[in-house]
């Protein structure tokens, strides 16, 4: 099979357009003499309506604007490919996995749910994660989140998950949060978001970069082979760089210095070559064994530990490529959990069932027409035959009397592809089952794999999850849900619900309340079932569902950044010895100093400054560097110098020292806290030694040094 890897790029060229050196033109190609003044009588006079120029420029401006999604609104994206490292055959028929080395092209696009398109990239939130492979037999969406769960079970819940979460219709606050009454009034009325409660409230909801980010299906899928049998998969995208987090004192400090935190990440590491890259795995799971586990397949708000089926893993992504223009690329992209090629199916997850529908849907209103397939980030490269016409802003002209079929004035054309000949077939199921609105009984276990989540996670974990709850709820008003949320999460964990509660200042009740009914008639109430079922679990831990102890963690300090703090008077072999210690290790040192321009070097030279303390501040930076030299008694007196280093040790990140710099930090307010055995914290009185940078690079491969926070989870 050819690789594709650069057939998308090819496809996309015929419609770039570039300016350069070309004569300006109206969008009728007339050349424009005048762009700076309207048609006018008389110098002084009134515009005149005959004024074409005028007209057609500001007619297209008063119409830039399209719907923002109605989730996901927030995203970033790129171009890049995905590779077969290991083949599956065996189990899908899928031409984009089926042979060693096959490139298939992607577009991969990461955003926020809840925000809109202006909000910041680090609010806490599900980080979705939608990949678009534009295979030789069609295009194939992978539509997932950064968590492997979802807060419900049928897709009828989701308008009413949205509008909860989304800010409050009467006054449109808050913004980009769901730290307020209409979720957690939702949520305590819905037990079985808990498992994805746990996540949200975890760190997972505030990753330090989208390259740092696991990915998920979620659903269960079926995958299909070429007699025909099915297997059921989970999806994960593992990412090279591991899966690492901020904090959210570090979030919401972002999220005033730098809203586009994560946009800009991601255009940085792709513009400066450290192309981020993620495995494709896959549970694979035989038919024969659907109903082995004590969770439900079919069940969105479970996954499948990956200690009861270990992960495989098929490919490779990798993005290499920033979009040429954000609106062409990154907002008209639609994704669609619908579009599968042959060799991948569904599965009769109520969830997905509706996202089937919903998707589509969508795209007519947001993108205006059923032709937004022709959009060119949209567009398929295999090719597209059907005898689909006409609508809104067709381009394709297709040539022929014929637009029906079975046609004879056609010759019958286009064919239909026999299955052999790649013609899709939907798995032939058999059911046989009666027409009810019901749930599944094997659906109403709500908490174990909450508990599960919640007992893998590390002390430090826990204490931020238990801090994410005092804060959400804190923002919470109306007392009689945070009395039904501290009786939800008492039964996910006694002692987890104890410590939110201190925080709150409140007591876990002591019956928890089962709030499973609220909205149904008394006469329904009466019948309805009240208890969510507790089921054995047979895995009671795993390091997968960690982010500290994740397996996908191997050290690196790739493309991080550090801040080299200086002022004139520096020690210039200090500050190159570290910039080139961490480009050999693909990290950026910046230099902060008091003002812009250049600083003046212990040896008269010159160093330029990338920002002063106005335009930086410590949360912008992965670990910070004070290099030895004069200049630094005005540092040690400077507040701005103080609340860096104060926030980056606060935020439990790497601080390094040498020379005389080591004196400005054992001067710092947080000095009597420090440690011996805090190894984030790296000093040198020899300045610039090899054997300094060592340390800190390698100190900064451990992410953070969490063991400096209080009060951890015990
Ligand atoms: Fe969804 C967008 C992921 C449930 C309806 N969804 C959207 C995007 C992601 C997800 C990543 C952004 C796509 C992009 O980048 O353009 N959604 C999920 C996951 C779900 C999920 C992982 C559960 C497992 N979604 C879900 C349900 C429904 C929708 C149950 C409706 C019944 N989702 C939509 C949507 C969006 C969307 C309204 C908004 C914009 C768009 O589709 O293109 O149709």
């Amino acid at each position: 099979m050819e690789n594709l890897q650069d057939e998308k790029q090819r496809d996309l060229t015929i419609n770039k357009s570039d300016g350069t050196n070309k004569y300006l033109t109206t969008n009728q190609g007339v050349s424009i003499n005048d762009d700076n003044n309207s048609l006018k009588a008389g110098e002084r006079g009134p515009s005149l309506l005959e004024d074409f120029i005028l007209r057609e420029k500001i007619t297209h401006f008063d119409h830039e604007r399209i719907p923002e999604r109605i989730v996901h609104a927030r995203g970033s994206g790129a171009h890049g490919f995905f590779e077969v490292t290991n083949p599956i055959p065996q189990f899908t028929k899928a031409g984009f996995l089926s042979e060693t080395g096959i490139k298939t092209p992607v577009f991969t696009r990461f955003s926020t749910v809840a925000g809109s398109r202006g909000s910041t990239d680090l609010a806490r939130d599900v980080r979705g994660f939608s990949v678009k492979f534009y295979t030789q037999e069609g295009v194939y969406d992978l539509v997932g989140n950064n968590v492997p769960v979802f807060f419900i079970q049928d897709a009828m819940k989701f308008p009413d998950l949205v509008h909860a979460v989304k800010p409050e219709p009467h006054n449109e606050m808050p913004q980009a949060a769901s730290a307020h009454d209409t979720f957690w009034d939702f949520i305590s009325l819905m037990p079985e978001s808990m498992h994805m409660i746990m996540w949200v409230m975890s760190d997972r909801a505030i990753p330090r970069s989208y390259r740092m980010m696991e990915g998920f299906g979620v659903h269960t899928f079926r995958l299909i082979n070429d007699i025909g049998e099915a297997t059921f998969v989970k999806f994960h995208w593992k990412p090279k760089l591991g899966t690492h987090a901020v904090l959210w004192d570090e979030a919401q400090k972002i999220s005033g210095k730098n809203p586009d935190f994560h946009r800009e990440d991601l255009w940085e590491a792709i513009e400066m070559g450290n192309f981020p890259e993620w495995e494709l795995g896959v549970q694979l799971i035989p038919v024969a064994d659907e109903n082995k586990y004590e969770f439900d397949l079919l069940d969105p708000t479970k996954l499948v530990p990956e200690e009861l089926v270990p992960v495989t893993i098929v490919g490779r992504m990798v993005l290499n490529r920033n979009p040429d223009n954000f609106f062409a690329e990154t907002e008209q992209i639609a994704f669609h959990p619908g579009h599968v090629v042959p060799g991948i199916d569904f599965s009769n997850d109520p969830l997905l069932q509706g996202r089937l529908f919903s998707y589509t849907d969508t795209q007519l209103s947001r993108l205006g027409s059923p032709n937004f397939h022709e959009i060119p980030i949209n567009r398929s490269v295999a090719p597209v035959h059907n005898n689909q016409r006409d609508g809104q802003m067709r381009q394709e002209i297709n040539v022929g009397r014929v637009s029906y079929h079975p046609n004879s004035l056609g010759g019958g054309c286009p064919y239909q592809a026999a299955v052999a000949q790649g013609g899709f077939s939907s798995f032939e199921e058999r059911i046989d089952a009666h027409k009810i609105r019901q749930r599944s009984d094997s659906f109403s276990d709500h908490f174990s794999q909450a508990k599960l989540f919640f007992n893998s996670q590390t002390d430090t974990e826990k204490s931020h999850i238990v801090k994410a709850l005092r804060f959400e709820l804190g923002k919470v008003e109306t007392m009689a849900i945070r009395v039904r949320m501290l009786g939800l999460l008492s039964q996910v964990d006694q002692q987890l619900a104890a410590k939110v509660a201190e925080g709150l200042g409140m007591s876990v009740p002591p019956k928890p309340e089962m709030p499973m009914n609220h909205g149904v008639s008394p006469e329904q109430e009466a019948t309805a079932s009240q208890e969510p079922k507790a089921v054995e679990q047979s895995v009671r831990a795993s390091d997968a569902l960690t982010m500290l102890r994740n397996p996908t963690n191997t050290p690196t300090i790739a493309s991080r950044k550090v801040a080299i703090i200086c002022n004139d008077g520096v020690s210039e072999s200090s500050v190159m010895n570290m910039k080139s210690a961490l480009i050999k290790q693909d990290a950026k040192g910046l230099v902060v100093a008091p003002h812009l321009g250049t600083i003046v070097t212990d040896t008269d030279g010159a160093i330029a400054v990338d920002f002063s303390f106005l335009t930086a501040s410590s949360v912008l930076f992965d670990a910070v560097y004070i290099a030895d030299g004069q200049g630094l008694n005005e540092l040690s007196e400077n507040e701005d110098v103080q609340e860096f280093l104060n926030d980056a040790y606060k935020h439990c990140k790497v601080i390094g020292a040498d020379g005389e710099a080591v004196a400005l930090v054992s001067s710092a307010p947080f000095a009597a806290k420090i440690t011996n055995e805090d190894n984030g914290l790296v000093f040198s009185s020899e300045p610039g030694s090899a054997a300094f940078t060592q340390e800190f690079t390698a100190a900064m491969a451990q992410h953070r040094f969490w063991d400096r926070e209080e009060n951890l989870f015990n």
